[in-house]
Order: C-alpha cells, then sequence, then structure tokens
C-alpha cells in the first residue's frame, strides 16, 4: 500500500440494509422461502470489514437524502407514480401493524395455523397489465407496479430501498470525485427493478440509478457489465433507447430462471439506443470458462466504445456452490472476472445484486474486491 491521503478503493455500506426482511415469495401460487434474507447483509459486511482490517479499504456510510436531490435522482429512472405509489403503499402497511396470516403449517401441509407477520403485500390483480385500476382501492394497484410475486412490499420498503439506492448514489458521487474504484452493497438488490415495476427481489434500480446519476454529472457515457447470473431486465429496459449507456449481460438462459420474459441475445436496443444492448446467454450450468469467454467478448465491446466510467452489476448467485443451481461459476472465475475488469484501467463503481451462498458470501466479496486494492 502506498501512502496516499485516501485509499483507491472505498465501499459504502448502509446499517438500513439489515433491515429489509421479506416474509416469503410466492411460487405457483405456494409460499416458498425468500432468498434475500438479513443476514445477506451481515455476511457482505464481514467481508468488508475484513479487507478495511488489513488497511485495503475506507468503509463508509451512505450520505442521507439530504446531500443530494432525492425525488430528482429517482425520478430520472422511475416514473413518478411508481416511486410515489412505493411511498403511500408501505406507510400504508406501516399504519397496519401486524396482520394474521392463515397457512398450512410445515412440510406435511396437514393443518392449519395462524401465523402473525408484519403487514406485507403481494400483488394480486393485474400483474404487467397496462390497464388502470379504480383509484378507490390502492392496495389493489400493486399488480400494475409488480413484475413477480417475488418481490413483496412491507412497511419499511421504500425507507430500506431508499438507503439502498443512496449507498449507490454515494458511491457515485466517491467516484466521481476521483476514486478509481467504490463498491455499493445493495440490499434490497436493483437489476430488475425497471422504470414502474418492481420484480425479482428488487424495487429501486441502484445501479441504473448511480449510472443516470454519472451521465448527468459528466455528459459523458457509462458501459454497464452485470455479472450477477440472472438477466438485469431492469437495467436493459431503463437505457434501452440510448445510446449514451452501452449495456452488456451475461446471465443464465432466461427459458428456464427469471426474470423470463428478458434476456435473450436478439435484444439490441431501439431507436438511438439499437446496438447499445448486447445479452450474453450462457447454458444452465456453464463453468468459469465460458463465463470468462462471455466475459471478454463484453469487455471487448465497452472498450470500443470509450466510455469513462463502468458499472458492474456484480450478482454472486452463479457461483458453483449458490443454493439457486444456476451456473457452476468458482470464486476463483469470479476473481478472474475483477482482474480483467481491472485491466480496462476505467473509473469503477461496483453494485451489489444477488448471491446467495450465505457464510461465504464475506469470503467471495473480499476476493473479488481485493482485485481493485
Ligand atoms: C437480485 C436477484 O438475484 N434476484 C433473483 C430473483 C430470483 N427469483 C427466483 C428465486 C427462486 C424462487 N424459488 C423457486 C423455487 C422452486 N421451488
Ligand atoms: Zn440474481
Amino acid at each position: 500500500m502506498s501512502n496516499e491521503s485516501f485509499k483507491q478503493l472505498a465501499a459504502v455500506y448502509s446499517p438500513h440494509s439489515v433491515e429489509h426482511n421479506p416474509p416469503f415469495e410466492l411460487w405457483r401460487g405456494l409460499k416458498d422461502p425468500h432468498y434475500d434474507i438479513p443476514e445477506r447483509a451481515t455476511y457482505f459486511l464481514n467481508g468488508l470489514v475484513s479487507l478495511r482490517n488489513e488497511g485495503l479499504l475506507d468503509l463508509v456510510e451512505p450520505c442521507d437524502e439530504n446531500c443530494f436531490d432525492l425525488p430528482k435522482v429517482l425520478s430520472a429512472v422511475h416514473n413518478i407514480e411508481y416511486i410515489d405509489y412505493l411511498k403511500w403503499l408501505s406507510s400504508f402497511l406501516a399504519s397496519e401493524g401486524e396482520i394474521a396470516v392463515a397457512e398450512l403449517d410445515g412440510i406435511n401441509h396437514q393443518k392449519a395455523v395462524v401465523k402473525r407477520y408484519p403487514a406485507f403485500a403481494f400483488p394480486s390483480e393485474s400483474p404487467r397489465a397496462g390497464i388502470k385500476t379504480m383509484p378507490q382501492n390502492r392496495l389493489i394497484d400493486l399488480g400494475l407496479f409488480a413484475n413477480d410475486t417475488g418481490t413483496p412490499v412491507m412497511g419499511n420498503t421504500y425507507q430500506v430501498s431508499v438507503a439502498s439506492a443512496l449507498s449507490a448514489i454515494t458511491a457515485a458521487d466517491l467516484l466521481l470525485n476521483g476514486r478509481k474504484a467504490v463498491y455499493s452493497f445493495n440490499r434490497p438488490p436493483g437489476h430488475h427493478a425497471e422504470k414502474d415495476k418492481m420484480g425479482g427481489y428488487c424495487y429501486f434500480n441502484n445501479a441504473a440509478i448511480a449510472t443516470q446519476f454519472i451521465l448527468d454529472k459528466t455528459g459523458g457515457k457509462v458501459g454497464i457489465v452485470d455479472i450477477d447470473s440472472h438477466h438485469g431486465n431492469g437495467t436493459q429496459q431503463i437505457f434501452y433507447e440510448t445510446n449514451r449507456v452501452t449495456y452488456t449481460s451475461i446471465h443464465v438462459d432466461p427459458t428456464y430462471f427469471a426474470p423470463y420474459f428478458s434476456g435473450h441475445e436478439s435484444e439490441k436496443g431501439i431507436g438511438q439506443g439499437f446496438g447499445y444492448n448486447h445479452n450474453f446467454v450462457l447454458a444452465p450450468g456453464a463453468r468459469d470458462d465460458q463465463f470468462l469467454a462471455a466475459l471478454d467478448k463484453t469487455l471487448g465491446i465497452i472498450k470500443n466504445e470509450n466510455v469513462g466510467y463502468i458499472v458492474v452489476s456484480l450478482g454472486f448467485d452463479g457461483h458453483k456452490n449458490d443454493p439457486l443451481k444456476i451456473l457452476q461459476i468458482s470464486t476463483d472465475g469470479y476473481v478472474a472476472a475483477a482482474r480483467r475488469i481491472k485491466e480496462l484501467n476505467l473509473s469503477t463503481l461496483i453494485v451489489q445484486e444477488g448471491g446467495y451462498n450465505y457464510a461465504h458470501l464475506g469470503e467471495y466479496i473480499a476476493s473479488f474486491l481485493r482485485i481493485f486494492t
């Protein structure tokens, strides 16, 4: 390490990360465990603290909403109706307190029990429909703003989603102030959130919000490399019509995994954005060599665009030991990816998306970020 007044690498971690606690998700009408559990935050934090204790990283909290023009920064990406709805629904659910839910018990589903949960809402009517429901029952409008039933809204969802977005904005701001690489921990994650729809555990699109912040402050161009093993349908949608963002994504074939409805290689962008969207589809169970070959293609594209900044949507759910069993990438495979990204020698913002092999998340993030120290 050199004796610079500040270190190259900084990481932003919000104490609100751990407060997000979705009760479960719905899959084919049944309750399933929600993989984005609060402990993920603690495991990631352990990895960040270990690097900090080695003197390799500055660990900071996000600036609060008074540091930035939050309504402006959020609405540069998301529709106002969506932001307002999420805010309204969260406060409505907070006012409800707890709700009682009748459900079938345990593994056998033999007997009905009543459990109490902090109030939550899942979309019921009209998911993905373009129609407008009657305004008299705003709870039912949730279906207009949701792509799936994996993304419940709770009493604190707006608040934790704002805190997560602020982490990404703070990280982008540090980058613009001269850091070479900055990491933003994000829980909830973001890359499945579209302009006006939540989905895939995501409410606000942290990577897109940070990207738009950089675009607006610099007037330049940004390249995005999305290596979460799911397709970042939200980030693709948000920048689909612009040539100022080159979105590249490597992910498992969406025929078999979320988000199902986008991520194919034929999706190239439209209008001014045509040719600025690049999807690389891997077969389920693909290994390091296939992942890294696709990464070399994405980085080649980014290099040709002469962008000033690169935003990495980083997910570890393609790890061979991830419980979602999507891809077979090794820890060394992720480290090799970090090395290749670093070799671009661009200002790099790394935004956390998924990854569910809980007890190993600290080790994964520490070994990835070590490359940027
Ligand atoms: C950010 C991110 O990684 N979001 C991932 C969303 C994945 N949603 C699906 C999770 C798996 C649902 N469970 C299927 C169970 C079959 N029993
Ligand atoms: Zn994912």
